[in-house]
Order: structure tokens, then C-alpha cells, then sequence
């Protein structure tokens, strides 16, 4: 254990060097929350700003992890190196997404400039998007020049997406009309650009013409959100797609604010108090904790007390004996 911390300096400054095999353990100390951790997110904090980090989001099976892939070759060829953090927040039975995603994107497993790191589950502080944000911290310190985030569109998890990356990307299939309608509630709200993917189907230009309509709607002050046909598998339109992403970057590093980076990190800190709570209530095996939970259950206390009171107990001891 003195080791390691003794080590963390060191472990810094190979990761800032750009070492594979320093991001790899420097990962793997943030993403189980260890003491070390926050040692080396304070070491590389001067060296975060480098680079561009692209969210791709989607509901399953549109061919994200497909997309990704085609699109680190085109990235590669823009001499580009890169970072992968793919998320996925699924449950044990369903994981089996990960290693799909690991397949996927096999060919560049030997090439250096290409990182690829999946979490698996949602992490020590609770929300996938604490350990993602942080791992996306590290390879951009490591010098990434694009880092791109894979996540499953769930609803929250496009919100959660949008607090962490610069360039959002959502990505839909031919006809699945629910899809559509999903994107439609909010999700267009965030997205930077929009791609249909699989377009060598047959419903696919059906689909970016609903897309362009559903868009056309909207306020026509609000800046213009283009929608792009890939085919992941034939590699084509990802030409398109990079350059758009490069156009979306050039536009948000102009106005890079310091409000949205605290706005983040509030999103974050509430993340982790509510995961700290839910522990609390849900293991504790305390009077205090069981008073308030009976309390509710006989209709004495109401939710929202209980909930105050609960953070009260939590900013004590937490515990009564
Ligand atoms: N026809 C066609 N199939 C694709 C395309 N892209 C991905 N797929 C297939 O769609 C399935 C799901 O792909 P995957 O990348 O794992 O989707 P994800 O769950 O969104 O990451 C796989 O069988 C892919 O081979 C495409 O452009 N066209
Ligand atoms: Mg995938």
C-alpha cells in the first residue's frame, strides 16, 4: 500500500509522458476510487485541455461500438491518436455487450496510438459517469488527441454524456420508429450531430429524412445540427462524420466556459452524495436510520423530512452505535 503512494508521482508522470502501460494502472486506481487516485487526477490537472472528447450514443445494437471503430481508423489516418472509454452500464446478465465492443474494435488492439478501455460497472462513486469523466481526464493528460466515449442510451446516461463531452454524437438506425420518437423526447436536445448508421438498409434514407424534418421544427435560432449516413461496416460517410466532429470541436473550444466545467463537477458531486446516502440508508443498521424509515412507513414523516433528516444523520457520525 506505501508503495503504491510512494509510486503515484512517478505513475504521473509516465502517464503524462504518454506511457500505455502508466494510463493503464492509473485507470484502473481511479476507477476502484483507492487513495492514490486523487493524487494523480491533482498531478495531471495542468495537463487536461489537449484533447477532444466525442461522445457517441445510442440505443443498443445501432452499431455504435461498429461505428467507433471505423472511425479510429479514420482517425488514425488523420494521424490522430486515440483514446476509447466504452461504458456500459447494463447489468451482469446483459454485460456481455463489453466484450462485444472489445471484438469490434480487435484490429487495433497492436496499434500504440489507439487506447481502448471499457468499465464494466458503474464504478466506486456511484455514477458511470464519475469514473468516466475522470478515465477521460487521464487519457486526454496522456495526450490523447481524441477520446472517444461509448455509452448506451438509457435516457439518463445521454444526460450524464452531455455533461462530459465536448462534441456529442448521437447515433440511430433505419427504421426503428420508436428510436425516432425516443430521440425525439430531449435526447435531440443534446446531441451536436446526428447519424443514422446502416445505411446500406433499405428504410435508411427514410429514416435521416425524419430526422431532418423532426429537426426542421425546431426554432430556427438554434444553431443547425447536420445528420449524417454511415455504413460502419462498408466505412462509408465516417469522412463526413470526422469532419463534422472536427467542426464542432473548432466551435466549442472558442467558447470554452469555466461555468460549464463547474456545472459538471456539481453534476458530479451530486452523484456521489446521493450514492453515499442510498449506502447509507440502504446498510446501515442503525435506531437513527430505522426511526426515520419507520417513521415514513406509519405516514408520522413525510418523504422529504426523511430525506433531510437522512443527510443530517449523514453529516454527523452517520452512525449511533
Ligand atoms: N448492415 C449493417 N450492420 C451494421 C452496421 N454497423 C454495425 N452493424 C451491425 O450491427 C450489430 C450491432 O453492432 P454494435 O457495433 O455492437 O452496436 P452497439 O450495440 O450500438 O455498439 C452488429 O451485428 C454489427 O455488425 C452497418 O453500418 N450496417
Ligand atoms: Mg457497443
Amino acid at each position: 500500500m506505501d508503495r503504491t503512494v510512494s509510486d503515484t508521482p512517478r505513475l504521473a508522470a509516465r502517464l503524462i509522458e504518454g506511457e500505455p502501460a502508466a494510463l493503464a494502472r492509473a485507470i484502473s486506481l481511479v476507477e476502484s476510487d483507492t487513495p492514490a487516485a486523487i493524487d494523480i487526477l491533482r498531478a495531471i490537472r495542468p495537463h487536461l485541455g489537449h484533447a477532444v472528447v466525442v461522445g457517441f450514443t445510442g440505443p443498443p445494437g445501432v452499431g455504435k461500438s461498429t461505428l467507433v471503430n471505423t472511425y479510429i481508423a479514420e482517425l488514425r489516418k488523420r494521424g490522430k491518436s486515440v483514446g476509447v472509454v466504452a461504458v456500459d452500464p447494463s447489468s451482469p446478465i446483459t454485460g456481455g455487450a463489453v466484450l462485444g465492443d472489445r471484438i469490434r474494435m480487435a484490429e487495433h488492439t497492436l496499434d500504440q496510438g489507439v487506447f481502448i478501455r471499457s468499465l464494466a460497472s458503474r464504478g466506486a462513486l456511484g455514477g458511470l459517469s464519475a469514473s468516466a469523466a475522470q478515465v477521460a481526464d487521464l487519457m486526454d493528460a496522456a495526450g490523447r488527441d481524441v477520446v472517444i466515449l461509448e455509452t448506451v442510451g438509457t435516457g439518463q446516461s445521454e444526460v450524464e454524456m452531455a455533461m462530459i463531452a465536448d462534441v456529442r454524437v448521437v447515433i440511430s438506425a433505419p427504421g426503428m420508429g420508436d428510436d425516432v420518437q425516443a430521440i425525439k423526447a430531449g435526447i435531440l436536445e443534446i446531441a451536436d450531430i446526428l447519424v443514422v448508421n446502416k445505411a446500406d438498409q433499405p428504410l435508411a434514407l427514410q429514416t435521416c429524412q425524419q430526422l431532418k424534418a423532426m429537426l426542421g421544427l425546431r426554432d430556427l435560432t438554434r444553431r443547425s445540427v447536420p445528420v449524417l449516413c454511415t455504413d460502419a461496416i462498408n466505412r462509408t460517410g465516417v469522412g463526413d462524420l470526422a469532419d463534422a466532429v472536427e467542426a464542432v470541436a473548432g466551435r466549442v473550444k472558442q467558447r470554452e466556459n469555466r461555468s460549464a466545467v463547474a456545472g459538471r463537477t456539481r453534476h458530479l458531486l451530486a452523484q456521489a452524495v446521493a450514492k453515499a446516502a442510498e449506502t447509507h440508508v440502504m446498510q446501515s443498521r442503525t435506531q437513527t436510520i430505522a426511526a426515520i424509515v419507520q417513521g415514513i412507513q406509519e405516514a408520522r414523516l413525510s418523504l422529504s423530512e426523511g430525506a433531510r433528516q437522512v443527510l443530517n444523520n449523514l453529516g454527523g457520525e452517520g452512525h449511533d452505535g
